[in-house]
């Protein structure tokens, strides 16, 4: 499904409203965007921005993955069924041992049948826009202390040592006509192969694809796991890649609009500020700067766009995507973790509540650890868990055991650790503390000595009968 079908899709589904007047992709675009997110209203199809002098006006899309329903839309099932797919490929039958670990790893080889189909024409080069300008575009700034418009939904590939293509999102600072910022954090693999590359990384950028592409290149897979690849998963058939035009990669074909270039080595420049998902400035630093050697897009392209802010955002629900999507994974390694929930306000590297099935003293710490050392979940601050029949996702049941149940001087741990590039309570960039909340039922070999008082429940018996007799009552309520 190309980015036209699933616009197409929308306006079917009655998820999509088209902006017809002339809009400002300097802040007014992203006011109205925001607005929309805050209202749990449609995407927006802005077909008139304005544009710099004598440029053709391109329609940006924003607020495509805005709900659960479009988000349902974008990856093609509910979420739940895709975490079902993905728990039957780990086969999470509780793999036993080493021998069952390895054949559940071995099950992953599944995820090949959806790797890439090439295809030598594609769409996106129907226009060749020589030399690049990137002024063709309707780059939006967002916030008004940014440094400059940012392209913030591209899908930006690269290739590590070994040949296998990356794909992750990393905002692009429009400097000029042909150069960007190139924000990868040092934790991503578009960093990572940027520093395992002697002197120049070739990248391109495809901007304005399928949805599951989109969304791929957000997700924290594995390095070496091809997010191509976890995308036609997602669909249930291949993404047909085709290749660049002056650079060894290939970006998907039905892509809208394909950016071509390379990163220097030893070349930086400031970055930023930029109005984060945080709902803070991420502060300006240095970064690598993204040279375009080719430009194309389909004829009548279509630009794809997000703000970020404060909380809800449209990225809360790429977030809770991922959220539902790797809990079969997390468990692969963790049997023992019940559910997880990433809270919206925590902006998915914050806070993550986890339930475990608890069988031992010191559980909740084995779990803590085990997340501070799990791929991007290495970066979560705070960790709260508490016991299997919680509900994760009920933040009052949770904070009235985190309130009732903590001894802070005995259930709190305090660690260090790698932190997300753009926490700014930390006294250093990338690296601070991080909390471990235990909010089980306290064990005596815990250090509780005392008795743990049971909870409440009513008899079973008081509850049938007052079912049985409850119109007699005439209450107002049930
Ligand atoms: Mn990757």
């Amino acid at each position: 499904m190309d980015l036209r079908a699933f616009i197409s899709l929308l306006e079917r589904e009655g998820e999509l409203v088209r902006v017809r007047p002339a809009v400002d992709p300097y802040l007014e675009m992203a006011e109205i965007a925001d607005r929309a997110s805050k209202a749990h209203g449609p995407a927006l199809l802005f077909e008139r921005p304005t544009m710099a002098a004598g440029r053709t006006p391109v329609p940006v899309l924003m607020n495509q993955f805005g709900s659960y329903r479009r988000l349902e839309l974008a990856l093609g099932a509910p979420l739940d069924e895709i975490a079902g797919r993905i728990g039957g490929l780990l086969d999470l039958q509780v793999p036993s041992g080493l021998v069952g670990k390895v054949k559940a790893l071995g099950q992953l080889k599944e995820l090949a049948s959806f790797g890439p189909r090439y295809d030598r024409r594609p769409a996106w080069r129907e226009v060749v826009v020589d030399p690049p300008d990137l002024a063709c575009l309707p780059v939006l700034t967002t916030w008004p202390g940014d440094g400059g418009p940012f392209v913030t939904l591209p899908v930006v590939v690269t290739k590590d040592r070994e040949g296998r293509q990356n794909a992750g999102m990393y905002r692009l600072q429009v400097y000029d006509a042909r150069t960007t910022g190139m924000h990868w954090h040092v934790h991503h693999d578009g960093a990572a192969n940027f520093r395992a590359a002697d002197g120049r990384l070739e990248v391109a950028v495809a901007l304005g694809t399928d949805p599951a592409v989109t969304y791929a290149a957000t997700a924290p897979l594995p390095p070496g796991i091809s997010e191509f690849m976890f995308a036609g998963f997602l669909r249930g058939e291949p993404v047909d890649l085709a290749p660049c035009a002056t650079v060894d990669l290939q970006v998907p074909a039905d892509a809208e609009i394909v950016l071509e270039g390379y990163v220097e080595k030893d070349e930086t420049r400031l970055e930023g500020p930029f109005g984060d998902h945080t709902g803070y400035y991420s502060l300006a630093d240095q970064y690598p700067v993204f040279h375009l050697t080719s430009m194309s897009h389909r004829r009548d392209p279509i630009y794809p766009a997000t703000i970020v802010g404060k909380p809800p955002m449209e990225d809360a629900y790429l977030g809770k995507a991922t959220e539902r999507l790797f809990l079969p994974l997390l468990r692969l390694v963790q049997p023992e973790i019940v559910d997880m929930d990433l809270p919206i306000e925590g902006v998915f590297h914050d806070c993550a509540i986890i339930s475990i099935r608890k069988e031992y003293a010191g559980h909740a710490r084995k779990v803590m650890n085990a997340v501070w050392g799990m791929g991007q979940m290495m970066f979560t601050k705070f960790v709260v868990i508490v016991d299997e029949h919680v509900d994760v996702h009920d933040y009052s049941e949770v904070t009235w055991r985190v309130f009732n149940n903590v001894d802070p001087e005995r259930d709190c741990v305090i660690a260090r650790g790698p932190l997300d590039v753009l926490d700014h309570s930390s006294p250093f960039a990338r690296y601070g503390a991080k909390m471990g909340v235990d909010a089980t039922r306290t064990w005596p070999d815990e250090g509780h000595p005392r008795e743990w008082p049971d909870e409440l429940a009513m008899d079973p018996d008081v509850v049938r009968q007052v079912d049985v007799r409850w119109r007699e009552f005439g209450l107002p309520f049930s």
